[in-house]
């Protein structure tokens, strides 16, 4: 959905090329162009001026980098400001309560009772919770009917309703029975148009299961005026995120390029197709990489910034060092690996270290595995890199499928950690960490 976006932003990328250093009159051409792409795109005009700031600030903040061409380095301002716009970090749902209550709001036709019964099957098989759904909507004729049946997919339970239950008996009876389950997922039911009666409906049934989340489900569709229609409701139900429906379709994107920003609420899903399985967890920053198309450029870019920044190469041997060299430092640490060209580069400029890179190679750190334990890292938690140990099984899977990875191979990747960091602990007894400093080329 995002290819016109991308396609113009790539166009205003190459037309920087071979452009040495960037004036004040190139840059706000530049910038220009990007306002154009991103108007193009149907983002909310608040959040293009928003991006626009942002961005020429980061570009006069960003300190010139020898070795990366002002198109290189707006490329990594651009995408950066992406996945800021997009939340910045996937969130991911608590169900510490139980049972975990969503509300599921927005207008008719958007996805709502397809999104529910996604995302039945999501918990069931990512997160193996037992989960009951249950329908608020007694307008629609067939629409107990379709929830059950979709619901059937997804091997959930579905509250029966009897005759003459109001919305209301719906969830009082409903939020009975869920006691029994992980996770009750409330649809309701929705009006082609903002309407006080249903805005009324709505917040008496969360006022009855006071709901630990509040998901609008925004149709990807509908352009810009699903944002107003976002904040009527955040307005009278306090949402907590927020579904994107139909992703799949040629939508501009501008709606999920404006919706995170101007709600200050995460993008919990996309919804990417009509079938039980055709929703992904929503992660900012592989979607901005989506948009760009060329992660390449941004860690080419990165690549230059570290070989000139010797402070930050001190800054992550000094974690390695000291102990506490969580996942989220091995994920720095292969960042760097790709920046610094290899692992076992950084260990020959080492007295006495040439041995430990066989062990590395051993630990599984070679250039081949370092891309997909990269992708493995990128599809934890920060909260799960910092404490691995958080990890159950049910994570465990869902990590190796975000990452197309076996499970085995996330395993792995646990107890090489392990494995590293006694071996952080060995070269710190050899007394390596200055030898390091002083025999780092200078480059
Ligand atoms: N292509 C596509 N269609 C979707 C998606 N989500 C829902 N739909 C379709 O949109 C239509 C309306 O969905 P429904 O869940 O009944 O909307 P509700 O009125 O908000 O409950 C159905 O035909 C769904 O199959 C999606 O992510 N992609
Ligand atoms: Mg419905």
């Amino acid at each position: 959905m995002f290819e016109k976006l991308s396609q113009r932003l790539l166009g205003v990328f190459e037309s920087m090329r071979g452009v040495q250093t960037l004036t004040e009159d190139s840059l706000s051409k530049i910038l220009r162009e990007v306002r154009i792409s991103l108007l193009e795109a149907d983002v909310a005009l608040p959040v293009v001026r928003t991006i626009l700031a942002r961005l020429k600030e980061s570009i006069l903040g960003e300190k010139a980098v020898k070795g990366t061409s002002p198109s290189e380095t707006f490329t990594k301002v651009v995408h950066d400001e992406i996945v800021r716009v997009l939340g910045q970090e996937t969130k991911v749902l608590s169900f510490e309560k139980k049972p975990t209550i969503i509300l599921f709001v927005g207008l008719q036709g958007v996805g709502k009772t397809t999104s529910v019964a996604k995302l039945a099957h999501h918990l069931k098989t990512k997160e193996n919770k037992s989960v009951l759904v249950a329908s608020a909507d007694i307008y629609r004729a067939a629409a107990q009917e379709q929830l059950e049946t979709m619901a059937g997919y997804a091997h959930a339970e579905m509250f029966k309703i009897s005759e003459k239950m109001t919305p209301q008996d719906i969830a009082k009876n409903a939020l009975k029975e869920a006691k029994n389950y992980d996770v009750l997922l409330f649809d309701t039911a929705g009006r082609t148009h903002l309407d006080d009666a249903m805005m009324q409906e709505a917040k008496d049934i969360a006022k009855i299961i006071q709901p630990h989340e509040t998901v609008f489900v925004a149709d990807a569709m509908q352009g810009q005026s699903s944002l107003s229609i976002a904040q009527a409701f955040h307005d009278k139900l306090n949402l907590t995120g927020i579904i994107l429906t139909r992703l799949d379709g040629d939508a501009r994107g501008g709606v999920a390029l404006s919706v995170s920003e101007t709600l200050g609420l995460p993008i919990l899903f996309a919804g990417v197709g009509e079938k039980i399985d055709d929703l992904d967890v929503f992660h900012p920053e592989r979607m901005a990489g989506r948009i760009l198309g060329m992660g390449d450029v941004v860690s080419l870019v990165e690549k230059a910034q570290s070989q000139m920044d010797m402070n930050q190469v001190q800054n992550l041997t000094e974690k390695m060092f000291s102990g506490n060299f969580d996942l989220n430092d091995m994920l720095a640490q292969i960042n760097q690996m790709k920046k610094m060209g290899s692992m076992k580069k950084i260990l020959k400029f080492m007295p006495g270290m040439g041995g430990l890179t066989e062990k590395l190679q051993d630990a599984g750190m070679n250039d081949n595995t370092v891309k997909y334990q990269e992708a493995i890292l990128l599809s934890m938690t920060h909260k799960e890199r910092e404490n691995p140990d958080l990890l159950l099984m049910s994570r465990k899977e869902r990590i190796a499928k975000g990452a197309g990875r076996p499970v085995a191979e996330v395993e792995k990747l646990l107890k090489n950690h392990q494995k590293m960091k006694k071996m952080m602990a060995k070269m710190q007894d050899a007394g390596g960490l200055e030898a390091l400093m002083q025999n780092m080329p200078k480059m």
